[in-house]
Parts: structure tokens; sequence; C-alpha cells
């Protein structure tokens, strides 16, 4: 490998192949809010410090393989749009190394600590298991190589159980054991590229685990499958010395018409019924949590709540419609009450902020993908700074606490550690009479976090 590297803030080295992709960009820069260079950070300063960690060691941004260079902006109306310059060659061994050329180059300038990826966003997928595995050790070794010198890590990685046709009833849930097989078998090799490459998370996402009828599938049956098949492949990790957290990512629909995994309520229940709540967390996406029906921040309240927040995948849908669009984070205020989530619950546990996230069809320029990062980035930092505020500065903890105030008195105390019968209830409330209207105050919670944008 033939490369160029030279350093972009802390730790990332800009890293380029012989080609270099993204000619006349440099690296962004931080520059504050200020700057009219569209190329600059305007809040992530990456080494600003806030409780003792950096801003870079906060969000822990990954960019998502699929979306940024494997993504053309083909939609079920029209043919693909960007002629990404790293996806022209016929060979798929060149192709790829060129398109992992252009991952690197982009995710160095970008100074992003993080990537992700499905096994064959990486590759393209060959006709035999054999010989996919051949492609995969090849560009395996190539992602380390590129890994090793610019610093750049692996946050997550994942099989990609849903594009081809042998899934379309479904990969882990299939009801034909070669299907399930094949996609044991391509979650091995995706388990082993992971732990190769030192990624620090294996997610799985179940597109196709899900129905389309009722009439012909046996919903327990499948439920049973997965959990077993989620067993094996955390036992087959476990063995080859996987440290990591195994997450899963809830969507309660799209593709499929009903999605197992639907939410984080619906997930909990999975990995408390089958025994996985030991090995598994939850990744978290915005669009998903819309889709079903909840805000981003109630996902998050959810998994906290189990202590198995795990990652999120950074995005947003469009109040405008129901579908999965998938676009850059920017409202800064809904951020502002996710990160509130996040920081109150201590951090995410050992994942990061993946964008899971593409440009439009129509945004079709090298430099789009840039902005569009650096878009994301800033919106999240800027509400990590916000929220931070909110919780050390803000009557936000106090007014919170204060509206749960009588369950530290006596009676409250012996309500919550299990001490009372329902007639000790009966009598506290006859003692006390009619309660006092206490008001919920959501207006004043809104504004201030307003007051703090
Ligand atoms: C699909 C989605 C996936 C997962 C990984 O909606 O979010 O890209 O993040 O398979
Ligand atoms: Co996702």
């Amino acid at each position: 490998m033939s490369e160029n590297t030279f350093t972009q803030g802390s730790e990332v080295k800009v890293t380029t192949g012989e080609k270099v992709f993204f000619k006349g960009i440099d690296g962004i820069p931080f520059e504050g809010k200020h700057s009219d260079n569209p190329l600059s950070f305007k809040y992530y300063d990456e080494n600003r410090l806030l409780d003792g960690k950096t801003l870079k060691q906060h969000l822990r941004f990954a960019t998502a393989y699929w979306h940024t260079f494997c993504g053309t902006g083909g939609d079920p109306f029209g043919v693909p749009t960007k002629d990404y310059p790293w996806l022209v060659a016929s060979d798929p061994i060149q192709q790829a190394k060129d398109k992992m050329d252009a991952a690197f180059e982009f995710i160095t300038k970008m100074g992003m600590p993080y990537y992700c990826f499905h096994d064959f966003d990486l590759i393209q997928e060959a006709g035999s298991i054999a010989e996919s595995e051949k492609r995969l050790a090849v560009i395996s070794d190539y992602a380390q190589q590129k890994q090793q010198a610019s610093g750049v890590k692996l946050l997550w990685g994942t099989a990609n159980l849903f594009s081809h046709p042998r899934y379309m009833n479904g990969a882990a849930t299939n009801p034909d054991l070669q299907v399930v097989a094949y996609a044991g078998a391509q979650v091995k090799n995706a388990l082993d590229i992971t732990l190769k490459l030192g990624g620090e998370n294996y997610v799985f996402w179940g597109g196709r685990e899900g129905y389309m009828s009722l009439l012909n599938t046996n919903m327990k049956k499948e439920l049973d499958h997965l959990a077993r098949f989620l067993h094996l492949a955390k036992d087959y990790a476990r063995k080859q010395g996987f440290t990591g957290t195994f997450l899963i990512e809830p969507k309660p629909m799209e593709p499929t018409k009903h999605q197992y995994d639907f939410d984080a309520a619906i997930v909990i229940g999975f990995l408390r019924e089958y025994s996985l709540m030991d090995d598994f967390k939850l990744n978290l996406e915005v669009n998903h949590a819309t889709l079903a029906q909840h805000s981003f921040q109630h996902e998050l309240e959810v998994a906290a709540g189990a202590n198995l927040l795990g990652s999120i995948d950074a995005n947003r849908g469009d109040y405008q419609n129901g579908w999965d669009t998938d676009q850059f984070p920017v409202n800064v205020y809904e951020l502002v009450e996710a990160l509130l989530v996040i920081l109150e619950a201590g951090g995410l546990q050992g994942g990061g902020v993946n964008f899971d996230a593409k440009t439009r069809r129509n945004s079709t320029d090298l430099t789009d993908i840039f902005y569009a990062h650096i878009g994301g980035m800033d919106a999240f930092a800027r509400a990590l700074l916000i929220a931070h505020q909110i919780l050390d500065k803000s009557q936000y903890k106090a007014l919170r606490k204060e509206r749960y105030s009588s369950f530290d008195s006596a009676e409250g105390q012996k309500f919550e550690a299990g001490n009372m019968v329902l007639e000790d209830l009966k009598n506290l409330a006859v003692r006390q009479g009619e309660p006092k209207m206490l008001s919920g105050q959501q207006e004043l919670y809104e504004n201030i976090i307003n007051q703090y944008l």
C-alpha cells in the first residue's frame, strides 16, 4: 500500500491512497461559529474538555461505510445519481481497495475516530461462501493497514442479512434451515473480520427478521430461532476472545411489514426472556424511533432505564412523511433532549455516534458528504455542550427531583422499598385527604432548553 499521511487533530492522521479523491480539501479545522468557511467546524472542537474528557472522547463519531461510500442515490423511482470515482473499477478487489482509500481519506480528513461497516459494504459478495471469505480476507488485511496508518478504529461491524434474495423470508428467522445456516456462515465471517480489526462492538439489525403475513408465520418458532442464533453468534465470538458488546438495533418495520426488534422495550423483553441481557445492549437510531411512533428521547430513556444504552445511529426523519429518510441530524433542540438523557445515564456504554445518514439524491458533489458530516458533528457537539450546561447550571435537575420529593418522606421510602401493603396506601390516603394539584410545568422545562440554546 502506498500512502501519504499527515497529522489531523489529536490522534487521526490524514491517510490517502495513491489516488487522491477529495482534492482541494486537506482536513476540516475547528474555526468557531464566526467562521465563514463552510469546510470548518463551528462547534466541534475535538480537543475541548468537558468533565475531564474531550468532545472527541464524549461523542466517538463514526462514519457509516454503506451510506457514505456505497450509497449512490438510486431510489425506487430512479437510477443512481452519484458517480463516485472510487466505484468505477470493474475488478471487485480493485474497486474495494479504491473505496477503502476514499473512505480512509474522507474519515481522516474529517478527523473522525471511528467507522462502521456491513461485511459486503467493504467488498462485493462473491458467488460462494469460500470465495467471499477470500475477498473478505483481502479487504480486511487492507483495512488493518489503513487503521494502523491512520489511527482510525472500528466502532462496530455487522453482516448484511437483508439485501441478498436468499434472505427474502428472513435470515435467522427464515423458515428454511439452509438459509439460517447461510446467515450463520455470514455472521461467523463478519465476526471474524470484526475481531481481526479490533471492532469494539458487533451489531445485529434484523431488517428481514419479522413477517409480511401472520398467515404463513409461526411467530413463536421464529423468535426461538432468533434467540438460538444470537446465542450461537455470541458463544462463538466470546470463544474467539471478543470482549466487546453485542448490540441489537430496533426498528419496527421497513423493509419487513413487522420486525421482531420493534422498539427498545420489545427488544429488552426479548433479551430478558432468552437470557441475553449480559452480552447484548441496544443501538438506537433516531429515525427508527420515529417510525415506531416514539421520540428518540423515549427510546434512550427506555434503554437507559434497563442499563442497556450501548450506542446510537444518528440521523433524522422528515415530519412530512413517514419513512426512513436517514437524513443528517440538524435539529439542535431535539438533540439537546437526547443528550440530556445520554448524559444523565452516564454516557453510551461502549458505543458512539454513528452517522447512519445519507446525503440527498440530488446532493451530488463530493463536497456534500463533508458538509453533511460537518453539520451532524457540529449539531451534536453543540447539543452536548448545551445539555451539559442545562444539567450543570439550570433548575432542570432540581425541578425533576422536586417533582418526586414526596417519595423522600418516610412513607414514600416505605413504598419504594416494598414495605407497604395496599391497606397502607389506603390509610395514607385517608389520613392525608384529597391530594393538592401539582403542575407538571411542561412549558417551564421547554423554556429551559430554549434559554440555553
Ligand atoms: C437500516 C439500518 C442499518 C443498520 C445496520 O435502517 O439502520 O443500516 O444500522 O445494519
Ligand atoms: Co442503523
